[in-house]
């Protein structure tokens, strides 16, 4: 695989200053090199140019930073355009607002291919707010609803050329949705899995059923891994921790899994905050986590199917 790392360094999508330092601590925790190891090129293609503050009409809701996030969203989807041609693109956040950006300009990509785009979601958040329903006014807690076509965006965020199918996103890992976010689900078709549906039917065959879905529609896969799906204690380093997350093998399961079924694409890892971490063990593991996703097995050997 041609592994394509792409810095978005953004934290004003969220409320905790460190977070735009998340590429640069998974670049210096040995990302590449981690990747090399399991046989993979990679190449750098370094941050995305910081662009200039889109111009955009004054929002009633208080929402923080929206001219300098919507023109990152902008400047990231063109790069993810572009990047989505070829190879496999990694997008290193920053928060999560990021992937309004990067999920924008691989569904463009996927359009022009005739490839439906499936995304699954990896997130203690369902980040399912609409601009008018954020009482936060932080906008990594909005992009999954932009994508998916929700109104509300127009005129403040980029047009969306290609909205998600929104049958096409599993979100996995809840325990923190809002209740504007679970009126907003309730009537969507998007799959949301929380962690007591984890807790009782198991993470694989959650996963299992998605990937089935992904395979037989012969889609492209993006996964969008916010650390905070992570339990606190494994990942200190966030900026919004939530109780009761999923644990080491439950992460390293479905990104085993993943990597087994040979459909993912792309990925973001967004939100590490390293400020926040402990002896860098939240970089640490995320990169772990990376390599699972890429190949990396527990015995080196090729399971059987
Ligand atoms: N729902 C909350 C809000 O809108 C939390 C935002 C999301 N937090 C994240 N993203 N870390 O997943 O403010
Ligand atoms: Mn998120
Ligand atoms: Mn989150
Ligand atoms: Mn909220």
């Amino acid at each position: 695989m041609n592994c394509k790392l792409i810095s978005v360094p953004v934290e004003q999508g969220q409320p905790v200053p460190g977070c735009a330092l998340g590429p640069e601590a998974l670049k210096g925790a040995g990302l590449a090199a981690a990747l090399r190891d399991l046989g993979h090129e990679v190449v750098d293609l370094g941050p995305v140019p910081g662009p200039q503050p889109r111009c955009v009409p004054d929002h009633p809701n208080h929402l923080k930073f929206l001219p300098e996030i919507s023109a990152w969203i902008e400047a990231t989807a063109a790069v993810a355009y572009e990047a989505g041609a070829d190879g496999f693109p990694i997008f290193l956040g920053g928060d999560h607002s990021i992937s309004a950006g990067s999920v924008s300009g691989l569904a463009r990509r996927a359009a022009e291919q005739g490839r439906p785009l499936f995304v699954l979601w990896m997130d203690a958040h369902s980040d399912f707010h609409t601009l008018d329903t954020t009482t936060s006014g932080n906008l990594h807690g909005v992009p999954l609803a932009y994508l998916c076509g929700l109104p509300g965006f127009e005129n403040y965020f980029p047009p969306l050329p290609a909205p998600l199918a929104p049958e096409r996103v599993c979100i996995l890992g809840l325990r923190s949705v809002d209740k504007a976010e679970r009126e907003a689900l309730a009537g969507s078709p998007v799959r949301a899995y929380d962690m007591s549906a984890i807790d009782r039917k198991g993470i694989g065959p959650l996963l299992e059923s998605f990937l089935d879905e992904v395979r037989a529609a012969n889609g492209l896969l993006h996964v969008s891994f916010d650390v905070d799906f992570l339990d606190p204690p494994l990942a200190p380093g966030v900026g919004t921790p939530v109780q009761g997350g999923a644990t080491f093998r439950e992460a390293h399961l479905a990104m085993e899994m993943l990597h087994e079924s040979g459909l993912v694409t792309s990925l973001d890892v967004v939100e590490l905050n390293p400020t926040l971490d402990e002896r860098g063990r939240t970089a640490g593991l995320a990169i772990e986590l990376v390599g699972s996703l890429l190949g990396k097995t527990i015995t080196g050997r090729r399971r059987a199917a």
